[in-house]
């Protein structure tokens, strides 16, 4: 798993984005198993996608709702159920549950978000500063543990999460330039007022108003300066080695320079920024991409390809420039999709292609129900899609409606709490709090989601009985009043002038 890896950065999703920057080693696991088209997530934030993950569970039934709360861990878990049936499991990379993770036979852990150079792990509860760029630590580790530590006679269940592609998106110092020359397309609702979207207006997740010129984008202060422009954490910089820092400088000095020549402003100013937001993401995803290969290559010579499940996700989706955006968090389709290629020769056709919508609330079910642990699983609320996999199971005879809540407001890039549901063709959103605002699309003919038909005539029948399906969905799910409570206003105030 990665951490904000959009499906449209993924070249075997086939996206104008994705064509440019190539992932030929994830594209494998497609090409020799099975790309979702429709995976999503339930709650598009980290260590609440996470928890799901975990648990099999919504976020209001394992109670871990927004970042920065700390799970609970006593809780039964994918991990923990598959050493119960004779696993032996092990996580490596990003947590971000706090606490000490649980259910595993080994773990070394990424310090909170964690950082891309020299980052602090955390080992059986000592934290250590490990020189070297994050995406390739964690790969070593990997299969450091795979080599050293895997017991031949026993099955095993591994986690690989990596930190790359979070923000601030800084590639390996061997990629700094891989996309310089690439003229990546910006998408056509890059420069979108958000008509009908209250809570899109109100944001604070924009290329071009919200991202730090420094810390985000790398700019300079002036041309034949490395002096970064506005860079308020500065920790991830620091944390550079001077040998590290001077290849860094050397590599952005010129483009930073031909920057400051073209004196751009307004409308170019912002494509120019996109441009560099991209050519960043996508370069920090090559090591991603590396590493999977060195993994897939570590199976394959092994012999434990043939029966081992290979799962490449990512926590949520995210915007490259879509509505203008970075970030996630928004029911909205590139946010609420996630990545999914999984292979499994056993199992798998090559090349298969799955439409059904599947969400990271199903995976524990699937994984246990492939080990042969489907027994005890009666609790999570999730749907095993092995049959999909198989063969056993039509896409029609799976799940026709998903169910989405995010609660994490007031907070960094002030997206509204909302919750709502989609089926294949429509999706219906509430967002609430400070706002009361509902908005309807229709992803057939609208699959960009410019357009809000809530109070459109044509379709107020399917808003009925959609909102009929949302208080069915609520009631199954065992959502309650609790789930829809205000934050204080003073504490909303406070936060949009401080993140801005
Ligand atoms: C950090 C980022 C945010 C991001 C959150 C959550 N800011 O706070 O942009 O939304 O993490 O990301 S940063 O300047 O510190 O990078 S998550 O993936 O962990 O949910
Ligand atoms: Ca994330």
């Amino acid at each position: 798993m990665s951490d904000d890896h959009a499906a449209q950065a993924i070249s075997a999703y086939d996206h104008p984005i994705g064509k440019l920057a190539p992932t030929p080693n994830i594209d494998r696991i497609a090409k020799e198993g099975a790309l979702f088209s429709n995976a999503f997530c339930t709650n598009s934030i980290c260590g609440p996608s996470r928890a799901v993950i975990l648990t099999g569970k919504h976020s209001h039934i394992n109670g871990f709702r927004q970042n920065g709360e700390i799970f609970n861990g006593d809780q039964p878990t994918l991990p923990k159920i598959l050493q119960t049936v004779g696993y032996q499991t092990a996580m490596v990379g990003k947590w971000h549950l706090h606490g000490y993770p649980q259910g595993f036979d080994y773990w070394n852990i990424i310090e909170d978000q964690g950082n891309y150079y020299n980052p602090n792990f955390i080992k059986n509860g000592d934290s250590l500063r490990i020189k070297g760029y994050a995406t390739d630590i964690i790969t070593d580790e990997a299969l450091q543990w795979l080599q050293k530590e895997r017991k031949e006679d026993t099955p095993f269940f591994m986690m690989v999460h990596h930190k790359a592609p979070h923000r601030n998106w800084m590639p390996a110092l061997r990629h700094l330039n891989k996309y310089d020359s690439i003229p990546f397309p910006l998408p056509d609702t890059y420069f979108t007022s958000h008509e009908g979207q209250q809570a899109a207006k109100e944001q604070q997740q924009t290329i071009y108003k919200d991202m730090y010129e420094g810390h985000d984008l790398k700019m300079t202060v002036a041309k034949g300066s490395t002096t970064l422009a506005h860079n308020p954490w500065k920790t991830d910089f620091n944390r550079m080695t001077a040998e590290q820092r001077k290849i860094w400088d050397e590599a952005y000095l010129p483009k930073n320079d031909a920057f400051h020549t073209a004196n751009l402003s307004g409308k170019a100013l912002a494509e120019w920024k996109g441009q560099r937001y991209l050519q960043d993401y996508l370069a920090t995803i090559a090591a991603v991409d590396e590493g999977v290969g060195k993994l897939l290559d570590y199976l394959k010579e092994t012999g434990l390809d043939k029966n081992t499940i290979v799962v490449y996700t990512s926590d949520q989706g995210f915007y490259l420039g879509e509505k203008g955006w970075f970030d996630k968090r928004f029911m909205y389709e590139e946010s609420l999709r996630m990545p999914l290629l999984i292979k499994y020769p056993e199992v798998i056709k090559p090349n298969t292609n799955i439409d059904a919508m599947v969400q990271n609330l199903d995976f524990a079910k699937t994984f246990l129900d492939f080990a042969g642990a489907a027994d005890l699983t009666d609790e999570m609320q999730g749907e095993s899609f092995s049959g999909l996999l198989n063969g056993d199971l039509k896409e029609e005879d799976f799940r026709d409606i998903i169910y989405y809540h995010y609660y994490d407001y007031p907070a960094f890039h002030m997206v509204k709490k909302h919750y709502g549901i989609r089926t294949k063709r429509y999706k219906l959103i509430h967002f609430y709090d400070d706002i009361d605002t509902w908005e309807f699309y229709d992803l057939e003919k609208d699959p960009k989601e410019t357009e809000n038909l809530i109070y459109n005539i044509k379709y107020q029948k399917m808003v009925g009985l959609m909102k009929t399906k949302l208080d069915s969905v609520q009631t199954v799910y065992g959502v309650t009043e609790k789930e829809f409570e205000k934050a204080p206003t003073e504490k909303i105030e406070k936060a949009y002038k401080n993140f801005e």
